[in-house]
This record gives C-alpha cells, sequence and structure tokens, in this order.
C-alpha cells in the first residue's frame, strides 16, 4: 500500500493520543482526532462515542488509515469492557470496511497474553506466537480485537498492525516497566513502522523499546521495519533502590501483565 497521509487517531485525548499528536506530524502525517471527551486545545477535533456508526463513519472517510487508541485502558467491569472495547472496535472496523480505508493499528496489549510467566535468567524471550493467556476482562477484549483484526483481513482485505503494548510512558515508573516500556519515541516510531510497512495483512507486535531487560521477542515488529532507540536501563538503578527487584513467589511479579493477574487489579502497576 502506498504511504498513508491522512490518519484518524481515536482516543487522541488519552496519554498515549496525547503523546502520539505531538510526535507523528513530524513523520508526515495529518491527523484526524476523535475521542470521548474534547481534546484539549484541538477545537475541530471530533467527539464521538465509539457506540456512534454514523459518527465513525465520517470520521474514517477519506483516510489513509487509522490508529486506533481509543477504549478502556485498564481492567473494568465486563459491561463497561464490552461496550468500549469491543462493540466499539466492532462499530470502528464496520466504518472503515464500508469506506475503503485499507489499514488500521490497532493497540492491543501486553494483558492480552498477560498470564505467561515471565522470562527468568537465561529463559529464551516470549514468542509473538504465545498461546494467549488474557488476564482481564480488559485483556480479553485485546484477544478479541486481535482476532477481530485478523476475520476482516481474511474476510474483507483489510490490513492490521495489532500492536500488543507494554508500558507507553514518558519514563519507566516501576521495577517491572524496566522489561516492557515503550519511550514515545520508539511508541511513535513504531506505529509509523506499523503504518507504512507493505502487505503487513495482519500482523502481530509487542511495542516496547530495546530495553536491556526485555521479555519478550521484537523480531515480528522488526521485520515491518521498526528500529528501536531507547532502553530503560539508566532508570533501573534507582526503581530498584526504591522499589527492590522483582519477587520470584510474588504471583504479581511472576507473569508479563504484573499486578493485572490478581484478583482484582491491584493498582498502581
Ligand atoms: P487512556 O485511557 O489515557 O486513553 C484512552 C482514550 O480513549 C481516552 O481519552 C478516552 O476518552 C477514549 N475513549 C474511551 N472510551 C471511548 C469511547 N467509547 N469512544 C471514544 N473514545 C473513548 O489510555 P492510553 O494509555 O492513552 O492508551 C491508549 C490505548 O493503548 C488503549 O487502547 C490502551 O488499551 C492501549 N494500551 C496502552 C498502553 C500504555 O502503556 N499507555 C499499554 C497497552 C495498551
Ligand atoms: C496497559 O494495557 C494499560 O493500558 C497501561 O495503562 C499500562 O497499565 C500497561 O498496560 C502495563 O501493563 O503497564
Amino acid at each position: 500500500m502506498s504511504a498513508p497521509r491522512t490518519v484518524l487517531l481515536t482516543g487522541a485525548a488519552g496519554g498515549l493520543g496525547t503523546l502520539m499528536r505531538g510526535l507523528l506530524p513530524r513523520y508526515g502525517y495529518e491527523l484526524r482526532l476523535l475521542d470521548l471527551r474534547p481534546v484539549e486545545g484541538v477545537p475541530d477535533a471530533i467527539t464521538a462515542d465509539l457506540g456512534d456508526r454514523e459518527a465513525l463513519r465520517a470520521a474514517v472517510r477519506g483516510v489513509d488509515a487509522v490508529l486506533h487508541l481509543a477504549g478502556i485502558s485498564l481492567e473494568s467491569t465486563f459491561e463497561k469492557i464490552l461496550k468500549a472495547n469491543v462493540e466499539g472496535t466492532y462499530n470502528l472496523y464496520e466504518a472503515a470496511r464500508e469506506e475503503g480505508v485499507r489499514r488500521i493499528v490497532f493497540a492491543s496489549s501486553n494483558h492480552a497474553v498477560g498470564f505467561t510467566p515471565r522470562p527468568r535468567g537465561d529463559d529464551p524471550l516470549i514468542p509473538i506466537d504465545t498461546p494467549r493467556r488474557p488476564d482481564t476482562f480488559y485483556g480479553l477484549s485485546k484477544a478479541f480485537g486481535e482476532d477481530l483484526a485478523q476475520y476482516y483481513w481474511d474476510k474483507h482485505g483489510l490490513e492490521t498492525v495489532s500492536v500488543r503494548i507494554g508500558s507507553c510512558f514518558p519514563e519507566p515508573t516501576s521495577v517491572r516497566m524496566l522489561s516492557i516500556w515503550m519511550s514515545p519515541g520508539d511508541g511513535a516510531r513504531l506505529f509509523h513502522a506499523a503504518l507504512t510497512a507493505e502487505h503487513v495483512g495482519h500482523t502481530v507486535v509487542y511495542g516496547s523499546s530495546a530495553n536491556t531487560r526485555l521479555w519478550w521477542d521484537l523480531k515480528s515488529a522488526r521485520a515491518l521495519g521498526y528500529e528501536p532507540q531507547d532502553d530503560s536501563e539508566p532508570y533501573a538503578e534507582r526503581l530498584i533502590a526504591e522499589q527492590g527487584e522483582l519477587e520470584p513467589d510474588d504471583p504479581a511479579h511472576a507473569r508479563l501483565g504484573g499486578h493485572f493477574v490478581t484478583d482484582p487489579p491491584i493498582w498502581p502497576y
């Protein structure tokens, strides 16, 4: 597919949306913004719910691709997750199909595989085709989103890159995040690669920086042309001094999903 220029960014008022609004225009994209909430300082952003099919059709009309970040981003009730993440993502795919959009980059999450034991010592990195083990209703909705993406590729030729994001924040704030952190700059590099790589069909990748303590294999992300530039290691000494090393016997330290695996999930993670 030819390089997309106009991209609909859903979830534009959120944390990641705000970071990407700042970083992606330098790659030449014209961003159209959408969120349930107004986007501060951007009066022409579209304020719409993922439940509003007509608004979504109008929002995707004429765009080359969609970067789909909108939705509930932590654990919640099944009913709320169902509406925003399951039905909402379906509504977006239907709108994209109806309007002939060629590609979606979907913000999946490490919580689609959150119950996978984290590697220790010389264990191999977790491969991208590890069986899915969602750790929450939230993680289940991301697993659904990945299957939905596969279905729309197989049935309708609508391409998706599903990015199982680790933690994308300005800095890592926990010892677990040393392994799964994606710097905002690397996030923009990865989304750019996902928007521009040729012939992706439905490709699933992990989203993180080139962390020294990385838990998963970035091979499928690198195959898109992603070259991470950052590493969380400069934060390690301080975070470990403050919080201690991950405890092998603590269930919330034993799996990729961290505190999301506990019932109920314990915040902060
Ligand atoms: P966030 O919670 O800060 O932003 C989500 C945005 O989606 C909010 O502005 C919210 O108003 C909007 N939204 C929620 N429901 C909506 C609906 N029904 N219709 C329209 N807009 C709606 O989350 P964040 O951190 O920015 O994450 C963005 C996406 O990336 C989410 O899908 C999240 O699951 C995913 N993700 C983020 C990670 C991270 O480290 N930030 C890690 C893994 C996945
Ligand atoms: C996610 O999926 C969340 O959206 C984000 O807020 C973080 O909690 C991240 O996972 C994480 O695992 O740290």
